[in-house]
Order: C-alpha cells, then sequence, then structure tokens
C-alpha cells in the first residue's frame, strides 16, 4: 500500500514537471548504454512467458510497435520462470542494449540486478507487472494496469447482483477462486481488491482459492479439483480469460451450466473470453488492456533521450457484461 501511495505521489509529481519540460525535445544522446550507435536504439524486452492470449496479444503490440518506432528489438521468452528472466537480463547488459524492458513474472527478488543495469547505465522501464522494491530508481518507469481496481471491479459487480449471487439460493455466495501465478504482482493485487469489495455483502466468503498459473489448462485442472472437494459452488472468480475458460469446461465435463449453474467472472477481455461471455458462459469481465506497446517505445526514446518520464503510467480500462460483450466484440482488436 505504502509502495502504491508513493507511486501515486511520484507519478503526479512527475507529470508535473513532465509538463514544464514539454515533449519535443530533441532526442540527441541515443547512447545511453555505451553500444548504442547514432539514432538507432536496440532495446532488450524480457517477456514473461505466452501463457494467455493476454500475453500473445501483448508481446504482437510490443513487437508491432518497436518496428513502427523503429526500435531494434531483442525480445527473449522466459517460459514463467524468473530464473530466465534474469539470464536474459543480464545478457541484455552484457550485449549494451539502451534500454531494458521487463514483465516482471513475480514482485520480488529483482533489486540485485536492477542495480547491475544501473550501474551499466541502462534506464530499465518496467511493463505490465510490478516489483517489490523500495528502491524506485531501479528503473525509470512503470506502464500497466491498476490491479487492485480490477479486482474491486470484480468485486463490487458480484456484490451488485445481491441475491442472484446465491445461484444454490443456501443463503450463502459460495466463490472459488482460481489465482494467477503465485507471487505475481496481478495475482496478489487482484486478490486483494476483489476481497475488499466483497466485504461490502457478508454473505460472500471465498471456499476456495488455488493458483492455475494464468493458463487454461491450469484453471481447468484446479476448477475439476474444486468441483470434487466443494459443493454448492455459486461463484467462480478467475484472475483471467484463460482460466476461466478452463474452468468452463470442467464445470461441462461435471454436466452443469456455466454461466447459470455456476456464475464466472474474470479478468482480461481477450476475443475467447468475451465470446464465452456473449454466449452467456461468463457472466463479468473486467477488461485489462495488453496493448501496451506504442506507450512503451514511446517512454523508451525518451528515457534513452535523457528526458523525464512520469514515474507511473496507467493504463485505461473499462469492464463487460454479457450485452456489452456482444456488442463489443466485433471490433475487438485481441
Ligand atoms: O491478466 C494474464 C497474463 O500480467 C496483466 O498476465 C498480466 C496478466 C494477464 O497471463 O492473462
Amino acid at each position: 500500500m505504502v509502495k502504491r501511495l508513493m507511486a501515486a505521489a511520484t507519478s503526479l509529481v512527475l507529470a508535473g514537471s513532465l509538463a514544464a519540460c514539454g515533449d519535443d525535445k530533441p532526442e540527441t544522446s541515443a547512447a545511453s548504454g555505451s553500444g548504442g550507435s547514432g539514432d538507432s536504439i536496440t532495446m532488450g524486452f524480457a517477456q514473461v512467458g505466452a501463457e494467455s492470449g493476454w500475453r500473445t496479444a501483448n508481446t504482437k503490440s510490443v513487437q508491432e510497435a518497436a518496428k513502427a518506432a523503429g526500435i531494434e528489438l531483442k525480445f527473449s521468452d522466459a517460459q514463467q520462470k524468473q530464473e530466465n528472466q534474469l539470464k536474459a537480463i543480464r545478457s541484455f547488459i552484457q550485449q549494451k542494449v539502451d534500454v531494458i524492458s521487463f514483465s516482471p513474472v513475480v514482485e520480488t527478488g529483482w533489486d540485485t540486478v536492477l542495480m547491475e543495469a544501473k550501474r551499466a547505465n541502462i534506464p530499465v522501464i518496467l511493463t505490465d507487472r510490478a516489483v517489490d522494491s523500495k528502491d524506485t530508481t531501479l528503473y525509470k518507469s512503470f506502464l500497466g494496469s491498476d490491479f487492485v481496481l480490477e479486482g474491486k471491479k470484480a468485486g463490487e459487480w458480484l456484490v451488485k447482483q445481491g441475491d442472484a449471487a446465491d445461484v444454490n439460493k443456501d443463503g450463502s455466495v459460495k466463490v472459488v477462486e482460481l489465482q494467477g501465478t503465485t507471487g505475481a504482482a496481478p495475482a496478489i493485487d487482484r486478490k486483494e481488491g476483489f476481497e475488499e469489495a466483497m466485504k461490502a455483502n457478508p454473505k460472500i466468503a471465498i471456499a476456495a482459492s488455488q493458483t492455475g498459473d494464468f493458463t487454461r489448462d491450469g484453471g481447468k485442472k484446479v476448477m475439476e479439483s474444486f468441483l470434487k472437494a466443494q459443493k454448492d459452488i455459486d461463484v467462480v472468480f478467475a484472475h483471467n480469460d484463460d482460466m476461466g475458460l478452463g474452468a468452463i469446461e470442467a464445470i461441462e465435463a461435471a454436466g452443469k451450466k456455466p454461466g447459470k449453474d455456476i456464475q464466472i467472472i474474470t479478468i482480461d477481455a481477450v476475443k475467447d473470453g468475451m465470446t464465452a461471455l456473449a454466449e452467456g458462459k461468463i457472466n463479468y469481465i473486467v477488461e485489462c488492456n495488453p496493448l501496451l506497446g506504442p506507450q512503451l517505445m514511446d517512454l523508451a526514446k525518451k528515457v534513452v533521450a535523457k528526458q523525464d518520464v512520469p514515474q507511473r503510467v496507467l493504463t485505461e480500462e473499462t469492464a463487460f457484461d454479457q450485452a456489452a460483450a456482444k456488442a463489443a466484440l466485433a471490433s475487438r482488436q485481441y
């Protein structure tokens, strides 16, 4: 919480100073890492993996935006393992790239490698997920969503359903939670936001909560075990669409109707999720925008040119019920 308040305060302060210094400074000193040459910028990007539809859309956005911005991208896929991301970042430092960006698979354990990048004079931009580090000088900016708010929106929708959320009509709203990757910012924060919101209705209780690692297969397996262990589940809260889609498979295999016998709330709003929402198999989706590429490339150009950037850049998001999903599907890019 303190971390977040500080980040918000810094971001406000920096937004002010950004406005003061303006955006139109010439981008002269492209070579902040000693290997950069002339105008061309090289970015090392350490991606989490390819665990979800969100991630696929995010990777595509970063790759396309780099191309459009004339930034050379060295792309590495960590297959959801922190050790692989650490290796990739160290290799980017060795290669003397101009800027490093990564989406940290988990929140903790980054200070040493970030210090190494700082010593090598290579600026770092965090994208999508945050690190839990007290030293905010270890990175220039963090571009991504407010995951606590996303969890809160999911919980608020459930609270608003009132008695309709008690599908089994037994006087309580029994929720099972499919968590994202253990230790990842979106898993920690979405849980926190949801739990905060659900307090408004004391009938809502989380009966079981387990990680499905943000994958469809993970969501399916965990849901299968929940269905065996728990009676009268009213609601599934899945930290992303893919796990919710896996849960749908498990619910159908158990002879129940997803969206009716068990209500499903997810986060992301990728095409497969929105399709299931429009079909009535999911009940509510909170949007998380994966199209971070263009903003990331803008930030990269600025930090390489040693311009001030806000320490926190938030993405804008909405949420969808079934009717809204039907209307939005046609124009959905991802
Ligand atoms: O919600 C999930 C992905 O970090 C916001 O990671 C991202 C999350 C996203 O695997 O689908």
